[in-house]
């Protein structure tokens, strides 16, 4: 029965193999945020890396834009249904901020990623690794828009996207993991969309 609903998903979006389980496809860019878009100037935005033992390091948009970038081109997945294919996005892997601010990441398993305007959300560190995850600032070409998390967001795409935090302002690593704001509301701890992990026990 399951794999019957899941094939008529399939023929309804298209049959797009990237499309995961569950997901229609979708040519807008919708807009989903828990409260109002903060305001952030790029010359106020700063990233604080917070390291297991209290020690931090702080890297400011000139600092940030001292770090290759890197464009990337990927699907995002929203774990209300919607998915986008081939969205792209500039921005500075995340590997090369963790070893640019030079916090240690020993004992750490864990990241709960901040925003400005308090949102959270945690995810396995490893996941941020290995260039998977990127600080982006730049959408289809053009600075990212406020409501989309400009001037600066976490990416990280092979996780459901509220993973990906808009006005990223800081990445807290944590010896062990810390649900964020949506996976304290019920929201699965990993979000992997090709498996369906939206709420806690998928
Ligand atoms: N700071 C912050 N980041 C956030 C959110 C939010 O409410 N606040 N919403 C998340 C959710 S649920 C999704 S689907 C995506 C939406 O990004 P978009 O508005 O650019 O489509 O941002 C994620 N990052
Ligand atoms: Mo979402």
């Amino acid at each position: 029965m399951d794999i019957v609903t899941r094939g008529f998903v399939g023929r309804r979006s298209g049959g797009d193999p990237r499309i995961p389980p569950g997901q229609y496809l979708e040519r807008d860019f919708p807009v989903l945020s828990a409260g109002p878009t903060p305001v952030v100037r790029r010359e106020d935005w700063t990233l604080r890396v917070e390291g297991v033992d209290g020690s931090s390091g702080i890297l400011s948009w000139a600092d940030l834009h001292r770090l290759p970038v890197e464009d990337v081109r990927t699907d995002i997945h929203c774990v209300t249904k919607w998915s986008k294919l081939d969205t792209s996005w500039r921005g500075v892997d995340v590997e090369a901020v963790l070893a640019a601010v030079g916090v240690g990441t020993q004992n750490a398993t864990h990241v709960l990623v901040h925003a400005h305007g308090g949102y959270t959300t945690n995810l396995p560190l490893a996941d941020l690794r290995g260039g998977r995850a990127w600080i982006a600032t730049e959408y289809e070409g053009a600075s990212l828009a406020p409501e989309h998390g400009g001037p600066a967001r976490l990416l990280v795409p092979h996780l459901y996207f509220w993973k990906s935090a808009k006005w990223v302002s800081g990445l807290q690593l944590l010896a062990h993991d810390r649900p964020g704001f949506w996976e304290q509301l019920g929201y699965h701890e990993y979000g992997d969309p090709w498996r369906e992990q939206r709420y806690v026990g998928d």
